[in-house]
């Protein structure tokens, strides 16, 4: 069975600071080729038939680990926005924050450090790794390789903000905190 470009879970035109053109060539495009060209990859090998993780953790460093992986993040990276999403956690997740940061201030100062410091294309994560914590990763790399549960994350390649922020890395992590965080997926991977 063929990998699959899931659809989005809302509307093109309903994130607020993310227009529907960087969706057109984030998910129509960049997402949209990872999954063709793993797909190439996987025809008629014994891969063909395994999950999406199995064929991640089994891959070496190149195209098949780098196409896989593009694929689990963007699909991940999706149901971490909401059109209504954002700001500090409300309940038991808030307390996990402020007990793990200190206080939502504290989280989003070091994620924002992360997101802004991965230097040239990657990803910056809230993870559970023994407790909450704040990970980078470069290009395709990701939590699940190394054993770590991934709660959100945040895209930091050019294409994921260039179109709507252009050179201002700072800007797209801004508005990812203050108006897409979807705290209910996030709740739902570290109760999962
Ligand atoms: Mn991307």
């Amino acid at each position: 069975m063929a990998f699959e470009l899931p659809e989005l879970p809302y509307a093109k035109d309903a994130l607020p600071g993310v227009s529907a053109e960087t969706l057109d060539y984030h998910h129509g495009k960049h997402h949209a080729t990872y999954v063709k060209t793993l797909n190439d990859l996987v025809a008629g090998t014994d891969q063909e038939s395994s999950s999406l993780e199995e064929v991640i953790l089994a891959a070496d460093a190149g195209p098949l680990f780098n196409n896989s992986a593009q694929v689990w993040n963007h699909s991940f990276f999706w149901n971490c926005m909401s059109p209504t999403g954002g700001g500090a956690p409300a309940g038991d997740l808030g307390e996990q924050i402020n007990s793990a940061f200190g206080s939502y201030d504290a989280f989003a100062e070091e994620f924002s450090t992360a997101a802004k410091t991965q230097f040239g294309s990657g990803w910056a994560w809230l993870v559970d790794d023994g407790g909450l914590k704040i990970q980078k990763t470069a290009n395709a790399d990701l939590p699940l390789k190394h054993g770590v549960k991934a709660l959100l994350t945040l895209d930091v390649w050019e294409h994921a903000y260039y179109i709507d922020y252009r050179n201002a890395r700072p800007d797209h992590i801004k508005n990812f905190l203050d108006n897409l965080v979807n705290w209910d997926f996030v709740s739902k991977n570290l109760a999962g």
